[in-house]
């Protein structure tokens, strides 16, 4: 079963001391780059969320988010500490303005690039629980992969207390394994 890892969005608006800091959210870096070093996956793919500066999801424009990974702008960087050798490919998302764009596989290449290297089984990790994460697995079921949460290397941003755990739930429900 070729597997890929799917790192989503660990980038430094994410983390805190960033625009949308996710409490704890550079706490997933060790369990990530494990993953990463570990040899059990044949591709390991990095996505960051990636707007253009009028992104509709931005306060400013009536959306819930407050601006954040700008395209080309440090709070856009993958973290510091993320194993950047061992990533393969990096895809950007978000990039439509009138789109949430909260899925790696929202107007992507990632489903075609994962059944191009022949990917069965995604483990999906990163920031954050409650929307990209969650929104990249549940499109990952649809896609017919097999999928993984690894629920050490995750962090929620928990608008509403619980909201990672009802994430999970859902993820579970949903046909998804969460370890
Ligand atoms: C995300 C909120 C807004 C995420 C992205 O990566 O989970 N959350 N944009
Ligand atoms: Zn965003």
């Amino acid at each position: 079963m070729p597997e890929a890892l799917l790192v989503i969005d660990f980038q430094n608006d994410f983390c805190p001391g960033g625009a949308l800091a996710v409490p704890h959210g550079d706490e997933i870096a060790d369990r990530v780059n494990e993953l990463i070093s570990s040899g059990r996956f044949d591709l390991v793919v990095a996505t960051r969320d990636w707007h253009p500066a009028d992104h509709g999801s931005f306060s400013e424009r009536g959306g819930p988010w407050p601006v954040h990974c700008v395209q080309d702008t440090p709070g856009a960087e993958l973290h510091p500490e993320l194993d950047r050798d061992g990533v393969d490919v990096v895809v950007d998302k978000g990039q439509n303005p009138q789109t949430e764009g909260y899925s790696g596989f929202d107007e992507t290449e990632l489903a075609s690039l994962l059944r191009e290297r022949g990917i069965d089984s995604v483990t999906v990790v990163g920031l954050a629980t409650d929307y990209c994460v969650k929104n990249t697995a549940l499109d990952a079921l649809r896609e017919g992969f097999d999928v993984t949460v690894d629920s050490s290397a995750v962090r929620g941003v928990n608008v509403q207390a619980g909201d990672s755990e009802r994430a999970l739930d859902e993820l579970r429900a949903a046909g998804a394994r969460v370890s």
